[in-house]
């Protein structure tokens, strides 16, 4: 689960949003490098179908994070899993070259990169985190790797291997990825929100360094996913960890110094970004009481971190996917989404992520171990497990309303015409869908606001 919505699904799918809208955003007729591009996507249904394949070769035992000395023990499934990573890394790190490439280099003129949309900076700082940190997953996968079909010994223990340095590897790509996860999803919603507040976004810099500061930041915090290793200098780990949460807070505020005294429509697409923003504060708050190492130390490898999990990663960025899904699919298609099927969406999402997720926290707290299947009944935590369980269906229906909505609006939806939304930035100054090479003609960019 974690391994497939991770690296085939949570990783790449800014990707995807971001190679359709970026470019128009900034004027261009397409990403720099389209043969790249094609590469970039054709690694990951390659990477999918290892994952999926080891389970007819063994599987790989060992989950997502693939910790020797288990991951050195596996069968071919844990090779399928290990090259499935360098499959999906390539195709991160392509993808991360290409938007770099075309943010550096293909503006329109008079976007200056203080007129670029939020979105650009995003997956900027996200491109160079994935191009620094995604070599380090593929080292660790290869290393492992060796160690079982070449008898090399870098984690084999009884040969003098280190587990423990394997865990820095994997976690000094692992938790930078955490932000290449939900970076985008931020830039998303800060398109989305000065639109439906009908106010420019607050403190436009500030983000930028922002986003900029927490890419950065990401890169010192890795250990804080090995305090109870007993190996960390648990102080410098905790500390970096706390100070993530002073630029995700400039973000945090500017949202809603950005709605503050707006005119604020409840469209679907603003709903979305309202419940990425609520969620994941509930999801950061979690993450930073895990930062304090005592907390830590009790709620390690138990039910709270998968808590904290499923709040930043569903209710950030796939909440964020959702706003942005709704916000540009008119544009993708010329056909708006019926606003009522999008808010039961939106109103099922929420009450099923909140089932599910919520009571993990208590039973995190209770003492309840992730990664076990099935646990002594008499251990008093039936109902809050069977209350997650209805959530987690709930999740699942709610998805219907969604799949139906495309359906419809796909076969007769509402003309959306070229700015249905009365949007500011570039891709809103071309036809719905946009013609071959995005624009027929430019309008003057003087801001980074060009339709306003
Ligand atoms: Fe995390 C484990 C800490 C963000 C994803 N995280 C994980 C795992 C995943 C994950 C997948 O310190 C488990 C991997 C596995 O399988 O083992 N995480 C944080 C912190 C942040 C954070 C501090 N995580 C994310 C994001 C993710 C993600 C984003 C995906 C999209 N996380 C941890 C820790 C662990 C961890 C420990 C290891 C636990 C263990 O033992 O295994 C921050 O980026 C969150 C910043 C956001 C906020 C909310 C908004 C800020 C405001 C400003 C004011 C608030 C302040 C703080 C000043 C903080 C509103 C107030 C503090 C209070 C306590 C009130
Ligand atoms: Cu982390």
């Amino acid at each position: 689960h974690a391994t497939l919505m991770i690296f085939v699904f949570a990783v790449p799918v800014f990707g995807g949003i971001a190679n359709y809208v970026l470019p128009i955003m900034l004027g261009a007729k397409d990403m720099a490098f389209p043969r790249l591009n094609a590469l970039s996507f054709w690694f990951l249904p390659v990477a999918g179908f290892m994952f999926l394949a080891s389970m007819f070769t063994g599987m790989f035992g060992a989950a997502w994070t693939a910790y020797p000395p288990l991951a050195s023990q596996g069968t071919a499934g844990q090779t399928l899993f290990e090259l499935g990573v360098q499959f999906a890394g390539a195709s991160s790190i392509a993808t991360a070259i290409n938007f770099l490439a075309t943010i550096i280099t293909m503006r329109a003129p008079g976007m200056t990169i203080w007129r670029m949309p939020i979105l650009a900076w995003a997956t900027g700082v996200t491109s160079v985190l994935a191009v620094f940190a995604t070599p380090f997953i593929a080292g660790s996968q290869f290393l492992t790797m060796f160690d079982r079909v070449m008898g090399t010994n870098f984690f084999v223990p009884d040969q003098g291997g280190d587990v423990i340095m394997y865990q820095h590897i994997f976690w000094f790509y692992s938790h930078p990825a955490v932000y290449i996860m939900v970076l985008p999803g931020m830039g998303v919603i800060s398109e989305i929100i000065p639109v439906f507040s009908r106010k420019p976004l607050f403190g436009y810099k500030a983000f930028v360094f922002a986003t900029a500061g927490i890419g950065a930041l990401g890169f010192s915090v890795w250990a804080h996913h090995m305090f109870t290793t007993g190996s960390v200098f648990l102080p410098f780990f905790s500390v970096m960890t706390f100070l993530i949460a002073v630029p995700t807070g400039v973000k945090m505020f500017n949202w809603i110094a950005t709605m503050w005294q707006g005119q604020i429509s409840l469209k679907t697409p603003m709903l979305f970004a309202l419940g990425f923003l609520s969620m994941f504060l509930i999801g950061g708050i979690n993450g930073v009481f895990s930062a304090s190492v005592p907390v830590d130390y009790a709620v390690h490898a138990t039910y709270w971190i998968v808590a904290h999990i499923h709040y930043v990663l569903f209710g950030g960025s796939f909440l964020a996917i959702m706003a942005g899904l709704y916000y540009w699919f008119p544009k993708m298609t010329g056909k708006m989404l019926d606003e009522g099927l999008g808010k039961l969406h939106f109103a099922i999402a929420m009450i099923g992520l909140n089932l599910t997720f919520l009571p993990m926290h208590t039973l995190g707290l209770m003492g309840m171990p992730r990664r076990i299947a099935d646990y002594s009944p008499t251990a008093g935590w039936n109902d809050l497990n069977l209350a997650a369980t209805v959530g987690g269906f709930l999740v699942g229906i709610s998805t219907l309303p969604l799949l139906w909505n495309i359906y419809i609006s796909l076969r007769n939806g509402k003309d959306a015409g070229p700015d249905p939304w009365e949007a500011n930035t570039l891709e809103w100054a071309t036809s719905s869908p946009p013609p071959a090479w995005n624009f027929d003609r430019l309008p003057a960019i003087t801001s980074e606001r060009p339709l306003f």
